[in-house]
């Protein structure tokens, strides 16, 4: 049922079922069973073309409609190179080169037997020299040196899609790794003949690591830095080629019930990704792009110059956020993007909280908060005074939103605000404690700064948010004020 794409794996099966008897005679006996073998791989050099078409190409997270059953065609691919400016983090701008004017390019969409004849363009305006090697195609460099063409130049190549999968593009001009650093890569998918299953969505990913002469955050036109990209000390790792791509309204979207398809590519240059999407689980991957289907994946490698297709269906309402799970590059480099899931809840699949209650291991008494202090106290009788909400509130800030807002409340710049001598916080505790009980979206100023990102809703009882606000009340320059766990009770309920 899944084998999309057909592929043999005859010798392998048989390895591994030999290999519980004699893993010698199985190494062994599979070589002479391979040299004796025939390839059976299906001769799609030979599927005939009937007419022919321009292909229609998209901007990413958008791909071109699926071939369906139409038969295979003279395909024509028209690609422009563009070298421009652009956003890659809020205030930090680069220069990319790119196919066809976004990072990743445009997404070229084909089927087995289709024969492209693929013109390269590049650009009058823009400086050096380009190629165009796809790995979809079977001849020298993947059309490298067919396709090399300098500025106000085109080139005219032409090739046939004889393996199915999906096969990512990128440039090959010396240096290759700036290049491809620069932006230069895109996706091409070759559907099985009678197309991949039909889904309700389909959307183009793909992931790449930059390297800044500036730090990560560090404002104005940043040069492409080539010792930290030598070094593979990315500044940033980030989906569709700036941070925030695919988050806030720019996020992926989807409906309850419906099936989902992600085209996930990796530019890299140099980085592997770990792909995952936080709150769900991967149907199906047909793993590396190619044949092989695996089921119920969490996380799925994707090599540099590599790809997968990843399936599911959305179950419940939430926000989904796609990460490579190496995940400093998540939350500190930019590889976060979202899909927002909207529709009925369905509370067998996923409940939410059901409860809040308090544990108490040790009966019904306070949990120690320092090993050393002997007293143990009554819970109920004797709130927290302000001093002890201040320790306890510490520790849930270290544990909380310490990796966000940083450990001394600083914040990180266009990413996280600053806690420390916040104006919003300071002028507002009720709006404070929306935040933190409810999460906060849309754009905010702080200390002069704006802010335009997601915090999620922190899972804490009416004391842990009061006990962790009145921490960051009373440090760093902070105003001082007390908030108590019926106040918290009340935002609550509004
Ligand atoms: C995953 C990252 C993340 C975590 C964890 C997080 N926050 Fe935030 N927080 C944000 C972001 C992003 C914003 C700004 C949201 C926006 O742009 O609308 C924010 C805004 C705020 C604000 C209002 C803006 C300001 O600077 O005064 C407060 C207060 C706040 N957070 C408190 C907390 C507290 C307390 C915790 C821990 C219990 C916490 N946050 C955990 C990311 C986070
Ligand atoms: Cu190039």
């Amino acid at each position: 049922m899944y084998h999309l794409f057909k592929s043999s794996f005859a010798c392998s099966v048989i390895s591994t079922f030999l290999f519980s008897i004699l893993l010698s005679a199985a190494l062994s006996g599979c070589d002479s069973q391979k040299s004796g073998q025939k390839n059976t791989h299906p001769r799609h050099d030979r599927i005939e073309t009937k007419g022919d078409m321009v292909a229609q190409l998209t901007s990413p997270p958008n791909v071109p409609a699926p071939v369906g059953n139409r038969p295979a065609k003279k395909l024509k691919v028209e690609m422009e190179i563009i070298e421009k400016e652009a956003e890659l983090s809020d205030g930090v701008d680069y220069v990319f080169w790119t196919f066809g004017g976004t990072v990743p390019g445009s997404f070229i969409r084909g089927r087995v037997g289709d024969e492209v004849e693929f013109t390269l363009r590049n650009h009058p305006d823009n400086k050096l020299p380009h190629n165009i090697d796809l790995h979809a195609v079977t001849g020298q460099g993947g059309g490298a040196e067919a396709s090399f063409v300098a500025p106000g130049h085109e080139k005219v190549f032409a090739f046939k899609l004889i393996n199915p999968g999906l096969y990512v593009y990128h440039c090959a001009t010396a240096p290759v790794g700036m290049h491809i650093a620069n932006g230069m890569y895109g996706l091409i998918l070759v559907e099985p003949e009678g197309g991949l299953p039909p889904v309700d969505r389909e959307y183009y990913v793909m992931q790449g690591d930059f390297y800044t002469k500036g730090e990560n955050g560090d404002r104005g036109l940043q040069p492409f830095d080539m010792q930290k990209a030598v070094d593979e000390d990315a500044d940033y790792v980030v989906f569709n080629g700036r941070v925030g791509a695919l988050t806030g309204d720019k996020a992926l979207t989807a409906k309850v019930g419906e099936t989902v398809r992600l085209f996930v590519g990796n530019g890299g240059p140099n980085l592997v990704s770990s792909f995952h999407v936080i709150g769900e689980i991967f149907d199906q991957v047909h793993v590396e792009g190619g044949g092989v289907v695996n089921d119920n994946v969490q996380t799925t490698l994707i090599p540099a110059g590599g790809a997968a297709i990843v399936d599911f269906r959305v179950e419940v309402p939430s926000t989904l956020i796609l990460v490579d799970h190496s995940i400093f590059r998540a939350f500190n480099k930019g590889a976060l993007g979202m899909l927002k899931v909207e529709g009925e809840k369905n509370e067998k699949v996923f409940s939410g909280e059901i409860l809040e209650g308090i544990y108490r291991p040790e009966g019904n008494v306070i949990q120690e908060i320092e090993p050393d202090s002997a007293e143990a106290k009554p819970v109920k009788s004797t709130p927290l005074t302000k001093a002890e909400k201040i320790k306890v509130g510490k520790l849930i800030y270290d544990k909380s939103c310490f990796a966000c807002h940083q450990p001394e409340g600083q914040g990180l710049p266009n990413a996280f605000p600053p806690l420390a001598k916040s104006d919003y916080l300071n002028a507002d505790v009720d709006r404070a404690i929306k935040a933190v009980i409810h999460g906060l979206s849309g754009e905010i100023t702080v200390n002069g700064e704006k802010y335009k990102s997601v915090m999620p809703a922190q899972v804490l009882t009416d004391e842990e948010a009061a006990n962790v606000l009145t921490y960051i009340y009373n440090s760093w320059g902070n105003n001082g004020t007390e908030v108590s766990a019926e106040q918290v009770s009340k935002v609550r309920k509004q």
